[in-house]
């Protein structure tokens, strides 16, 4: 099973994805964890380019594509594999931020994204996937918690282009059925609970 996790940078993404991985596990699953940009030795040197703050004139095209190169290999050298191996692959972003952030956010052509989602993903499309939509307030108070983090190139951008991404998932929520959006101003406990129930009722989970 494919299981995917969208939301703003500082939404808690990664949080839910590790107590996912962990109560996996403890449940004897094999499960695989993946990031994105990155997951595999390429895609993690095309992260470098994107995240970099010295790459500030980085055109929205040049980003897209790079994001879209990093995916068509980690797709192929990482998760067709393990899914084929009948593992759990969690995945920490996937196409979607693509949509949400070079689409909606960079204002990026949505029927080309779409094109280049059916040349790279082809069928690999996740299974189900968790949005975790926090307050535009609330993420600017994580931001001010974690201000020994240096934020990368695109972490750095304004309230304006959050606004738009956030808009662009919510738009997610309402066009995509695989798409769960779970309100992720609330404590990590029952954010991780409500995950869990939608999750149990998934006809490939209970398979
Ligand atoms: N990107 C990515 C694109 O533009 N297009 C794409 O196609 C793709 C794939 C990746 C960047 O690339 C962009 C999006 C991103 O800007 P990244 O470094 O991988 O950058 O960053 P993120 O994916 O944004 O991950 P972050 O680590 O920044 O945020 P998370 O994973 O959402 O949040 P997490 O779990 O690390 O939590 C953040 C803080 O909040 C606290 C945590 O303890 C932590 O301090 N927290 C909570 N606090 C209160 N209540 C809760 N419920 C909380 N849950 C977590």
């Amino acid at each position: 099973m494919f299981i995917s996790f969208e939301g703003l940078d500082f939404s808690g993404k990664s949080t839910q994805v590790s107590l996912l991985k962990n109560f996996l596990e403890e449940n004897k699953k094999s499960v695989y964890l993946i990031r994105e940009p990155g997951g595999t030795a390429i895609s993690e040197k095309i992260r470098q380019l994107l995240l970099d703050r010295k790459n500030f004139e980085m055109q929205s095209e040049t980003e897209l594509l790079l994001f879209y190169s990093s995916r068509a290999q980690l797709i192929r050298e990482v998760i067709r594999p393990k899914l084929g191996e009948g593992i759990f692959v969690l995945s920490d972003r996937f196409h979607d931020s693509s949509t949400a952030y070079q689409g909606y956010g960079r204002g990026l052509d949505l029927d080309f994204i779409k094109s280049l989602n059916k040349f790279v993903l082809g069928e690999t499309v996740p299974d189900i996937t968790f949005f975790i939509d926090v307050s535009l307030s609330e993420i600017e108070k994580r931001k001010k918690l974690n201000s020994e983090i240096e934020l990368d190139r695109i972490e750095s951008s304004n309230d304006e282009f959050y606004r738009r991404v956030r808009n662009g998932y919510l738009k997610l929520s309402e066009t995509e059925k695989r798409f769960k959006r779970i309100d992720g101003n609330r404590s990590i406990d029952s954010i991780f609970e409500e995950i869990l129930s939608i999750l149990k009722k998934h006809p490939k989970f209970r398979g």
